[in-house]
């Protein structure tokens, strides 16, 4: 399937799975003893909770610097004056990037891996990884910060690519290059070129119009049906086929979304209709859905206070931290 920004409720409408249309007719059985964190906090310690599927964007990293796209202000679609761009997508769309990569690779110099470090957030999923309850973290972040973070590999599905790799985009050629010869050309302000024909030379991070990576949607499916906690954050869900996943669960399986703002929420004129697609925060029929309403770093802490692992996520970030200043002066 490939990536896109297009109209959510037409992909949610069009994504709704036969589990959700019965839903809607017949609710099914609530497994929270109460909607809210505290009883997503209970559930996890029930033990009962051995699936849990993690689905992240780029508001779980901004509190180490790294901006979001869509947060009025701050985002960086609110601060693309200096790119010249139609419109912000332009710079993530890959026929315009062929023409003009100029504004992309501007704009990667400031989001390149490597000068930030994971938030609490990216530590909270790594610590509930060791507690051996983590399914799969799906990130539609580039930043590569879950794997500095310290979890492992397999766990972590970069839903929309990365910037470990890059290739040329020349159709007969496709060479790999390696992140740091990239880097270095980024940073010497020249548009990565392939060495054998000459074409321009992307990271392997998804545009739109471009395909999700290779097994991403053979994954979903075998992990989707699994998942008996599903926990969204720091996304707006505006970037199809990643938001519709929200939908892929078991109908009983609860959702927590921490975030800012109300995001992937069910449409009022889809409720009408009776069809479930989408988070049912709003409404008196919700048996599973829990809003956390604030930061991502406030909520994961608040949850680990919870669980009672508040002391041991403050550790594991003062010790990864240190471990990556120590790193950073001895280069
Ligand atoms: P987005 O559309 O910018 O949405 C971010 C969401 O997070 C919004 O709902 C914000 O309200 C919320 N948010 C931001 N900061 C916080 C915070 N501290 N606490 C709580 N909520 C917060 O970004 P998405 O990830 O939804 O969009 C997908 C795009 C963004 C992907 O294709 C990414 O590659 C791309 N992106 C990634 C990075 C990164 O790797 N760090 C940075 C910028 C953009």
């Amino acid at each position: 399937m490939k990536m896109s920004d297009l109209d959510e409720l037409t992909q949610r409408f069009s994504s709704q799975s036969s589990a959700e249309k019965f839903e809607a007719a017949d609710t099914p059985q609530q497994v929270l003893d109460e909607i809210s964190l505290e009883g997503v906090a209970r559930y996890i310690q029930s033990g009962n909770c051995k699936n849990v599927i993690f689905m992240t964007g780029a508001g779980i990293s901004t509190s180490a610097g790294l901006p979001d796209f869509r947060t009025k202000t701050t985002g960086l679609y609110d601060q693309l004056e200096e790119y010249e761009l139609p419109n912000p997508q332009r710079m993530f769309e890959i026929r315009y990037f062929m023409e003009r990569p100029e504004p992309f690779f501007k704009l990667v110099k400031s989001l390149y891996p490597g000068d930030y470090k994971p938030t609490p957030c990216h530590y909270f999923i790594r610590l509930m990884s060791e507690k051996n309850v983590v399914l799969r973290n799906y990130t539609q972040n580039i930043d590569t910060l879950d794997k500095i973070a310290g979890m492992k590999d397999e766990l972590i599905v970069e839903a929309h690519g990365g910037f470990s790799t890059a290739h040329c985009i020349g159709k007969e050629c496709y060479t790999e290059y390696g992140q740091k010869w990239v880097r270095d050309e980024i940073f010497a302000d020249r548009i990565p070129k392939c060495n054998n024909c000459g074409a321009i030379i992307k990271p392997d991070c998804a545009f739109f119009g471009e395909d999700m990576p290779k097994g991403f949607d053979k994954l979903v499916e075998e992990d989707f049906p699994k998942c008996d906690l599903l926990i969204v954050s720091g996304t707006s869900l505006m970037v199809q086929p990643f938001a519709a996943m929200i939908n892929k669960v078991p109908a009983t399986t609860p959702r927590l979304l921490i975030n800012y703002e109300l995001s992937g929420k069910i449409d009022p004129l889809m409720k009408f209709m009776g069809t479930s697609v989408g988070f049912n925060f709003d409404y008196a029929d919700n048996y599973r859905d829990v809003f956390y309403l604030g930061s991502c770093d406030d909520g994961f802490y608040k949850l680990a206070e919870l669980l009672g692992w508040k002391d041991e996520l403050v550790q594991l970030i003062k010790t990864e931290h240190q471990k990556l200043d120590a790193a950073a002066s001895s280069n």
